[in-house]
């Protein structure tokens, strides 16, 4: 049995986590169109006959701006590069000058094997060759393997496993092999929460926000599990945007998650939001310990 870690790394939007879902067949991390959606890193663990393969999605690498958020988030992606035995590079079906931040970080683990995977190709539909990108990607010299493939169809996902088998350093197994995540159910479905927040609201709104799991209460969990969940916010003025009128947004929020919830946990889910005004909670060093996202 062979076993290692892969870093799930590119710029924000390019589909690592719908990828790490696809490889895992569950989903565990959130998704959206919104770039930045992911804020944590997130193992999802495949154990196959003869291999495990423990992914880590990781926060979009921003290379045009800056805050310290944006700080918080790198910061994250690196630890997880840093931990991994292989990088997995996610990159879009076009010609960019925007990976060159990235590759020039890549550059410097010189150590580690990195494969560049062209995602999303099911958007290509022969309009735009895929030649002249794979061309672009070899000629930095930078990766040990070139992969088209899409996360959403699933196209180029075996060659994806089969190339990476080839890079897993560890004899026996990382996890027990049942277990499919590093994260406790929780955290996953606060994380619920935020992905609605993204799908739901506009502009500045869902990068306002942290959701907090108050109670997980468990103990009838065969027939429901009970979740409060806090929903923070920056300013006062977002609150009733959150609420809509009448509770309306906050009800519509409220309904999808638990539906998502009620998936994963697989059993009956009642779910209660509240939201809360924390001023600036984005540059309190303590809240951010608090939540998890500054170690
Ligand atoms: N057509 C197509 N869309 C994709 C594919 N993979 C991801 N997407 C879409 O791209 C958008 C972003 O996907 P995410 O998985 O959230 O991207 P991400 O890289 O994790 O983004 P951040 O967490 O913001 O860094 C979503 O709307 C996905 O549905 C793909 O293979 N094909
Ligand atoms: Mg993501």
């Amino acid at each position: 049995m062979k076993s290692g870690v892969i870093a799930v790394i590119g710029r924000p939007n390019v589909g690592k986590s719908t990828l790490l879902n696809k490889l895992i067949g569950e989903k565990l991390t959130i998704v959206s169109p919104k770039p930045q959606t992911t804020w944590q890193r997130l193992h999802g663990i495949l154990t196959t006959e003869d291999a495990q393969f423990v992914f880590i999605d990781t926060p979009g690498l921003e290379t045009e701006r800056s805050s310290p958020f944006i700080s918080v988030l790198k910061k994250i992606t690196l630890s997880a590069m840093n931990d991994a035995d292989v990088i997995l590079h996610i990159v879009e079906p076009f010609i960019t000058d925007k990976e060159h931040t990235i590759e020039e970080e890549l550059k410097k683990i010189r150590e580690k094997p990195k494969i560049v995977l062209i995602n999303k190709i099911d958007l290509k539909k022969d309009k735009n060759p895929l030649l002249p990108v794979i061309e672009r990607y070899a000629n930095t010299a930078l990766y040990n393997d070139i992969i088209p493939a899409s996360a959403i169809t699933g196209e180029g996902i075996d060659v994806l496993l089969r190339e990476l088998k080839k890079y897993l350093p560890n004899e026996g197994m990382l996890y027990s092999e049942d277990t499919i995540t590093d994260k406790y159910e929780r955290e996953l479905v606060a994380e619920i929460v935020r992905e609605k927040l993204f799908l739901f609201t506009r502009e500045e709104i869902p990068y306002s926000v942290a959701c907090v799991v108050d109670k997980f209460d468990e103990t009838q969990r065969e027939k429901i599990i009970r979740i409060y969940v806090t929903i923070y916010v920056e300013k006062s003025s977002q609150k009733g945007i959150l609420i809509g009128s009448g509770g309306s947004m906050l009800k519509k929020i409220g309904t999808s998650a638990r539906l998502d919830m009620e998936k994963l946990l697989d059993t009956k889910v009642y779910l209660e939001l509240y939201v809360k005004v924390k001023e600036n909670w984005k540059k309190d060093k303590h809240f951010l310990k608090e939540i998890g996202m500054d170690k």
